[in-house]
Protein backbone atom coordinates (compact mmCIF):
# COMPACT_ATOMS: atom_id res chain seq x y z
CA UNK A 1 0.00 0.00 0.00
CA UNK A 2 2.65 2.81 0.77
CA UNK A 3 4.22 2.40 -2.52
CA UNK A 4 0.96 3.16 -4.58
CA UNK A 5 0.56 6.68 -3.27
CA UNK A 6 3.75 7.96 -4.99
CA UNK A 7 2.04 6.48 -8.08
CA UNK A 8 -1.21 8.21 -7.76
CA UNK A 9 0.39 12.00 -6.94
CA UNK A 10 2.36 11.22 -10.46
CA UNK A 11 -0.52 10.70 -12.24
CA UNK A 12 -1.98 14.00 -10.75
CA UNK A 13 0.41 15.85 -11.53
CA UNK A 14 0.83 14.90 -15.44
CA UNK A 15 -2.95 15.15 -15.81
CA UNK A 16 -2.35 19.10 -14.72
CA UNK A 17 0.23 19.45 -16.91
CA UNK A 18 -0.54 18.10 -19.86
CA UNK A 19 -4.32 18.92 -19.27
CA UNK A 20 -6.91 16.43 -20.35
CA UNK A 21 -5.84 14.88 -23.66
CA UNK A 22 -3.09 12.50 -22.03
CA UNK A 23 -5.99 10.21 -21.73
CA UNK A 24 -7.00 10.11 -25.32
CA UNK A 25 -10.71 10.55 -23.52
CA UNK A 26 -12.50 12.17 -26.76
CA UNK A 27 -16.07 12.25 -24.26
CA UNK A 28 -13.57 15.28 -22.18
CA UNK A 29 -11.00 16.13 -24.62
CA UNK A 30 -13.06 15.98 -28.24
CA UNK A 31 -15.43 19.26 -27.56
CA UNK A 32 -19.08 19.19 -28.54
CA UNK A 33 -19.98 18.57 -31.55
CA UNK A 34 -22.43 20.91 -33.54
CA UNK A 35 -25.50 20.10 -36.01
CA UNK A 36 -23.97 18.67 -39.40
CA UNK A 37 -23.88 21.69 -41.72
CA UNK A 38 -24.42 24.36 -39.68
CA UNK A 39 -21.56 26.96 -39.72
CA UNK A 40 -23.01 30.15 -38.26
CA UNK A 41 -20.08 31.48 -36.02
CA UNK A 42 -21.22 32.29 -32.16
CA UNK A 43 -18.09 33.85 -31.12
CA UNK A 44 -14.06 34.01 -32.32
CA UNK A 45 -11.26 35.13 -29.54
CA UNK A 46 -8.07 33.80 -28.91
CA UNK A 47 -6.94 30.56 -27.65
CA UNK A 48 -6.64 30.40 -24.71
CA UNK A 49 -8.22 33.81 -23.68
CA UNK A 50 -4.50 35.58 -24.81
CA UNK A 51 -2.47 36.25 -27.87
CA UNK A 52 0.25 33.68 -27.60
CA UNK A 53 3.32 33.51 -25.41
CA UNK A 54 7.06 35.40 -26.98
CA UNK A 55 8.35 32.23 -28.84
CA UNK A 56 5.46 31.44 -30.77
CA UNK A 57 5.37 33.70 -33.79
CA UNK A 58 3.53 32.39 -37.21
CA UNK A 59 1.36 29.48 -36.45
CA UNK A 60 0.74 27.05 -39.55
CA UNK A 61 0.12 23.64 -39.79
CA UNK A 62 -2.15 21.91 -37.70
CA UNK A 63 -3.08 18.57 -36.84
CA UNK A 64 -4.90 16.49 -34.40
CA UNK A 65 -2.78 13.82 -32.77
CA UNK A 66 -4.14 10.24 -31.52
CA UNK A 67 -3.86 11.77 -27.98
CA UNK A 68 -6.54 14.34 -29.08
CA UNK A 69 -4.20 17.06 -29.05
CA UNK A 70 -3.80 19.57 -31.60
CA UNK A 71 -0.62 19.86 -32.99
CA UNK A 72 0.87 23.39 -34.44
CA UNK A 73 3.94 24.34 -36.46
CA UNK A 74 5.36 27.35 -34.53
CA UNK A 75 7.23 28.83 -37.96
CA UNK A 76 8.55 32.38 -36.58
CA UNK A 77 9.19 34.34 -39.77
CA UNK A 78 6.96 37.32 -38.71
CA UNK A 79 9.55 37.64 -35.62
CA UNK A 80 12.28 36.78 -38.31
CA UNK A 81 13.24 33.65 -36.28
CA UNK A 82 14.23 35.40 -32.87
CA UNK A 83 13.22 31.97 -31.91
CA UNK A 84 13.89 28.69 -33.14
CA UNK A 85 11.13 27.15 -35.50
CA UNK A 86 9.38 24.15 -33.33
CA UNK A 87 6.31 21.72 -33.04
CA UNK A 88 3.65 22.58 -30.09
CA UNK A 89 0.47 21.40 -28.89
CA UNK A 90 -2.59 22.15 -27.20
CA UNK A 91 -5.60 20.58 -25.94
CA UNK A 92 -8.76 21.45 -27.49
CA UNK A 93 -10.86 21.67 -24.26
CA UNK A 94 -8.35 23.43 -22.01
CA UNK A 95 -6.69 25.39 -24.87
CA UNK A 96 -3.53 25.19 -23.19
CA UNK A 97 -0.58 25.43 -25.26
CA UNK A 98 3.18 23.52 -24.66
CA UNK A 99 6.12 22.88 -26.52
CA UNK A 100 6.47 19.67 -28.24
CA UNK A 101 10.00 19.53 -29.77
CA UNK A 102 12.72 22.16 -31.32
CA UNK A 103 13.22 21.59 -34.91
CA UNK A 104 16.64 20.43 -36.60
CA UNK A 105 18.51 23.55 -38.15
CA UNK A 106 18.22 22.89 -42.06
CA UNK A 107 21.55 22.34 -43.27
CA UNK A 108 21.39 24.88 -46.24
CA UNK A 109 20.01 27.86 -44.35
CA UNK A 110 20.60 27.65 -40.52
CA UNK A 111 16.59 28.12 -40.28
CA UNK A 112 13.89 26.24 -40.67
CA UNK A 113 10.35 27.57 -41.38
CA UNK A 114 7.93 24.58 -40.51
CA UNK A 115 4.04 24.32 -42.42
CA UNK A 116 2.00 21.64 -43.14
CA UNK A 117 2.21 18.74 -40.37
CA UNK A 118 0.84 14.81 -40.44
CA UNK A 119 1.25 12.00 -38.47
CA UNK A 120 2.22 8.71 -39.82
CA UNK A 121 1.06 5.01 -39.20
CA UNK A 122 4.32 5.03 -37.55
CA UNK A 123 3.47 7.51 -34.95
CA UNK A 124 5.75 9.80 -35.85
CA UNK A 125 5.15 13.53 -37.12
CA UNK A 126 6.19 14.57 -40.65
CA UNK A 127 7.18 18.72 -41.39
CA UNK A 128 7.11 20.48 -44.22
CA UNK A 129 10.23 22.75 -44.16
CA UNK A 130 9.68 25.94 -46.82
CA UNK A 131 12.63 27.68 -47.42
CA UNK A 132 11.07 30.66 -49.29
CA UNK A 133 10.44 32.91 -46.53
CA UNK A 134 14.02 32.73 -45.75
CA UNK A 135 16.01 35.39 -46.82
CA UNK A 136 18.71 34.46 -49.10
CA UNK A 137 17.85 30.84 -49.31
CA UNK A 138 18.45 29.07 -52.40
CA UNK A 139 15.69 27.23 -54.40
CA UNK A 140 15.62 23.78 -53.97
CA UNK A 141 16.59 23.77 -50.28
CA UNK A 142 13.12 22.87 -48.74
CA UNK A 143 11.90 19.19 -47.52
CA UNK A 144 10.46 17.65 -45.23
CA UNK A 145 11.83 16.79 -41.72
CA UNK A 146 10.14 13.34 -39.79
CA UNK A 147 10.24 13.99 -35.81
CA UNK A 148 10.54 10.42 -34.39
CA UNK A 149 7.78 10.20 -31.44
CA UNK A 150 7.68 6.81 -28.44
CA UNK A 151 4.91 6.87 -26.54
CA UNK A 152 3.73 10.43 -27.08
CA UNK A 153 7.10 12.33 -26.71
CA UNK A 154 9.11 13.18 -29.43
CA UNK A 155 13.02 11.85 -29.33
CA UNK A 156 14.45 13.53 -32.29
CA UNK A 157 13.94 14.52 -35.36
CA UNK A 158 15.57 13.56 -39.42
CA UNK A 159 15.75 15.65 -42.42
CA UNK A 160 14.19 12.76 -44.56
CA UNK A 161 13.20 14.82 -48.05
CA UNK A 162 14.49 17.56 -49.83
CA UNK A 163 14.82 19.49 -53.17
CA UNK A 164 11.43 21.60 -52.78
CA UNK A 165 11.04 24.86 -53.78
CA UNK A 166 8.39 25.25 -51.45
CA UNK A 167 7.33 22.39 -49.58
CA UNK A 168 3.53 23.10 -48.21
CA UNK A 169 0.53 20.80 -46.87
CA UNK A 170 0.50 17.10 -46.49
CA UNK A 171 -1.85 14.54 -45.68
CA UNK A 172 -0.69 10.61 -45.20
CA UNK A 173 -2.99 7.69 -46.35
CA UNK A 174 -2.48 4.04 -46.85
CA UNK A 175 1.52 4.42 -45.82
CA UNK A 176 1.50 7.45 -48.31
CA UNK A 177 2.59 10.86 -47.27
CA UNK A 178 1.22 13.33 -50.23
CA UNK A 179 2.75 16.65 -49.87
CA UNK A 180 2.51 20.09 -51.88
CA UNK A 181 5.33 21.54 -53.96
CA UNK A 182 3.77 25.46 -53.88
CA UNK A 183 6.24 26.60 -56.64
CA UNK A 184 7.90 24.31 -59.12
CA UNK A 185 9.82 26.78 -60.55
CA UNK A 186 8.91 26.83 -64.35
CA UNK A 187 9.06 29.84 -66.28
CA UNK A 188 6.75 30.28 -68.90
CA UNK A 189 3.31 29.21 -66.33
CA UNK A 190 2.92 29.17 -62.45
CA UNK A 191 2.45 25.85 -62.14
CA UNK A 192 2.59 23.54 -58.31
CA UNK A 193 2.02 19.94 -57.74
CA UNK A 194 1.73 17.28 -55.00
CA UNK A 195 4.67 14.80 -54.71
CA UNK A 196 3.70 11.52 -53.34
CA UNK A 197 6.66 9.32 -51.02
CA UNK A 198 6.03 5.66 -49.52
CA UNK A 199 6.74 5.98 -46.03
CA UNK A 200 9.29 3.18 -46.22
CA UNK A 201 11.75 5.83 -48.17
CA UNK A 202 11.69 8.02 -46.23
CA UNK A 203 14.63 7.56 -44.05
CA UNK A 204 17.30 8.72 -41.75
CA UNK A 205 20.67 10.00 -43.45
CA UNK A 206 19.67 9.61 -47.14
CA UNK A 207 17.22 12.42 -47.67
CA UNK A 208 14.91 11.74 -51.23
CA UNK A 209 16.14 14.66 -53.33
CA UNK A 210 13.10 14.96 -55.67
CA UNK A 211 14.18 17.09 -58.79
CA UNK A 212 10.17 19.03 -59.62
CA UNK A 213 8.74 18.30 -63.50
CA UNK A 214 9.77 14.95 -64.64
CA UNK A 215 10.34 13.31 -61.01
CA UNK A 216 8.63 9.82 -60.38
CA UNK A 217 7.30 11.08 -57.07
CA UNK A 218 5.64 14.22 -58.71
CA UNK A 219 2.22 12.99 -59.06
CA UNK A 220 0.09 16.22 -59.81
CA UNK A 221 0.50 19.13 -61.82
CA UNK A 222 -1.63 22.45 -61.69
CA UNK A 223 -1.34 25.95 -63.30
CA UNK A 224 -2.57 28.76 -61.59
CA UNK A 225 -4.27 31.72 -63.18
CA UNK A 226 -4.89 34.09 -60.33
CA UNK A 227 -3.04 37.31 -59.74
CA UNK A 228 -1.13 35.56 -56.53
CA UNK A 229 1.07 33.44 -58.16
CA UNK A 230 1.13 30.58 -55.28
CA UNK A 231 0.23 27.69 -56.51
CA UNK A 232 -0.98 23.92 -54.37
CA UNK A 233 -1.08 24.56 -50.41
CA UNK A 234 -3.91 22.37 -48.47
CA UNK A 235 -3.59 18.82 -48.87
CA UNK A 236 -6.35 16.27 -47.32
CA UNK A 237 -8.16 13.22 -47.79
CA UNK A 238 -12.12 12.46 -47.07
CA UNK A 239 -13.53 9.92 -45.26
CA UNK A 240 -14.01 7.95 -49.19
CA UNK A 241 -10.10 8.38 -50.06
CA UNK A 242 -10.96 11.72 -52.22
CA UNK A 243 -7.64 13.38 -52.19
CA UNK A 244 -8.30 17.08 -52.59
CA UNK A 245 -6.04 20.14 -52.87
CA UNK A 246 -5.93 23.44 -52.82
CA UNK A 247 -4.80 25.95 -55.80
CA UNK A 248 -4.04 29.04 -53.58
CA UNK A 249 -3.95 31.32 -56.58
CA UNK A 250 -7.38 30.57 -58.25
CA UNK A 251 -9.29 29.86 -55.03
CA UNK A 252 -10.61 26.08 -55.81
CA UNK A 253 -10.06 22.70 -54.60
CA UNK A 254 -9.08 19.87 -57.12
CA UNK A 255 -10.31 16.72 -56.10
CA UNK A 256 -8.57 12.73 -56.72
CA UNK A 257 -9.51 9.63 -56.60
CA UNK A 258 -7.05 6.59 -57.40
CA UNK A 259 -7.18 3.71 -59.69
CA UNK A 260 -6.02 0.22 -58.52
CA UNK A 261 -2.24 0.86 -59.92
CA UNK A 262 -2.41 4.46 -57.88
CA UNK A 263 -3.13 6.38 -60.20
CA UNK A 264 -4.53 9.69 -60.08
CA UNK A 265 -7.89 10.47 -61.65
CA UNK A 266 -9.27 14.07 -61.96
CA UNK A 267 -12.85 14.04 -59.68
CA UNK A 268 -13.82 17.43 -59.86
CA UNK A 269 -12.76 21.22 -59.50
CA UNK A 270 -14.35 23.48 -56.13
CA UNK A 271 -14.63 27.07 -56.63
CA UNK A 272 -14.92 28.35 -52.90
CA UNK A 273 -17.71 31.16 -54.15
CA UNK A 274 -16.59 34.50 -52.46
CA UNK A 275 -12.85 33.39 -51.50
CA UNK A 276 -9.46 35.27 -52.48
CA UNK A 277 -7.35 32.40 -51.94
CA UNK A 278 -7.11 28.92 -50.83
CA UNK A 279 -4.25 28.27 -47.83
CA UNK A 280 -4.85 25.41 -45.63
CA UNK A 281 -7.24 22.43 -45.86
CA UNK A 282 -9.07 20.52 -43.38
CA UNK A 283 -11.80 18.04 -43.78
CA UNK A 284 -14.15 17.17 -40.84
CA UNK A 285 -15.48 14.41 -39.61
CA UNK A 286 -18.73 15.02 -41.76
CA UNK A 287 -16.66 15.66 -44.91
CA UNK A 288 -17.10 19.52 -44.82
CA UNK A 289 -13.60 21.43 -46.27
CA UNK A 290 -12.72 24.09 -43.64
CA UNK A 291 -10.27 26.53 -45.84
CA UNK A 292 -8.01 28.91 -44.92
CA UNK A 293 -8.86 32.65 -46.54
CA UNK A 294 -5.16 34.19 -46.12
CA UNK A 295 -5.48 36.71 -48.79
CA UNK A 296 -9.42 37.68 -47.93
CA UNK A 297 -8.53 37.30 -43.86
CA UNK A 298 -11.17 34.60 -43.93
CA UNK A 299 -12.18 31.30 -43.09
CA UNK A 300 -14.68 29.39 -45.40
CA UNK A 301 -16.12 25.79 -44.72
CA UNK A 302 -17.44 23.73 -47.89
CA UNK A 303 -20.07 21.07 -47.78
CA UNK A 304 -19.43 18.03 -49.51
CA UNK A 305 -21.74 19.14 -51.87
CA UNK A 306 -19.60 22.32 -52.69
CA UNK A 307 -21.40 25.65 -51.14
CA UNK A 308 -19.11 27.59 -49.35
CA UNK A 309 -20.19 29.92 -46.48
CA UNK A 310 -17.51 32.54 -45.55
CA UNK A 311 -18.11 31.54 -40.94
CA UNK A 312 -15.64 34.49 -40.08
CA UNK A 313 -13.58 37.32 -41.50
CA UNK A 314 -11.88 40.21 -40.09
CA UNK A 315 -10.97 43.41 -41.52
CA UNK A 316 -7.66 43.87 -43.35
CA UNK A 317 -5.01 44.57 -42.62
CA UNK A 318 -5.50 43.34 -39.29
CA UNK A 319 -3.10 42.75 -36.41
CA UNK A 320 -4.63 40.37 -34.74
CA UNK A 321 -6.26 42.19 -31.44
CA UNK A 322 -8.50 40.26 -29.68
CA UNK A 323 -8.16 37.26 -31.58
CA UNK A 324 -9.46 38.76 -34.73
CA UNK A 325 -7.92 37.22 -37.80
CA UNK A 326 -4.80 37.93 -39.41
CA UNK A 327 -3.57 35.90 -42.92
CA UNK A 328 -4.92 32.90 -41.54
CA UNK A 329 -2.80 29.62 -43.25
CA UNK A 330 -4.74 27.28 -42.17
CA UNK A 331 -8.07 25.80 -39.83
CA UNK A 332 -9.24 22.79 -38.11
CA UNK A 333 -12.46 22.15 -36.59
CA UNK A 334 -12.80 19.64 -33.59
CA UNK A 335 -15.97 19.40 -32.42
CA UNK A 336 -17.80 23.08 -32.19
CA UNK A 337 -14.51 24.65 -32.45
CA UNK A 338 -12.33 25.59 -35.44
CA UNK A 339 -8.65 26.46 -34.73
CA UNK A 340 -7.06 29.01 -36.60
CA UNK A 341 -3.91 29.88 -37.66
CA UNK A 342 -2.85 33.21 -38.11
CA UNK A 343 0.77 33.17 -39.66
CA UNK A 344 0.58 36.39 -39.57
CA UNK A 345 3.12 37.10 -43.22
CA UNK A 346 4.24 40.13 -44.86
CA UNK A 347 2.33 39.77 -48.01
CA UNK A 348 0.28 42.49 -49.93
CA UNK A 349 -2.15 43.87 -48.39
CA UNK A 350 -1.20 42.68 -45.37
CA UNK A 351 1.49 43.23 -42.42
CA UNK A 352 3.18 41.36 -39.76
CA UNK A 353 2.62 42.61 -36.40
CA UNK A 354 3.10 42.28 -32.79
CA UNK A 355 0.82 40.30 -31.66
CA UNK A 356 0.98 36.09 -32.55
CA UNK A 357 -2.10 34.27 -32.22
CA UNK A 358 -4.33 31.44 -32.67
CA UNK A 359 -8.12 32.35 -33.15
CA UNK A 360 -10.93 30.39 -31.88
CA UNK A 361 -14.31 30.17 -34.18
CA UNK A 362 -16.93 28.53 -31.68
CA UNK A 363 -19.77 26.90 -33.86
CA UNK A 364 -23.67 27.57 -32.99
CA1 LIG B 1 -0.19 26.72 -46.38
CA1 LIG C 1 -0.98 41.28 -39.29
Amino acid sequence: MKHLLPVIFFTSAALATSGCCIFGNSASCGASSTAPGRFEQASIGYLGGKPLPTGYASPDGMTVGADKMVYVSINQVSKNWANPAKIARFCPVTEKIEDFIELPKNPASGKTSPLGIAFGPDGNLYVADNQTFVEGAKAGTSGLIRVNVKDGKATGADFVATGFNMSNGMAIRDGFLYVAETDLGARDKFLSGVYRFSLKELAAGTPVKVTGIGDPHLILVFETKGANKVGANGVDFDSKGVLHVNNFGDSKVHKFTFDSAGNAIPAGIVAIEGAKSADGLHIDAEDNLWVADFIGNAVFAVSPEGKATRVASSPIPNDGKDGALDTPSECIRVGNKVFVSNIDLNFAPHKADEIQAISVITLK
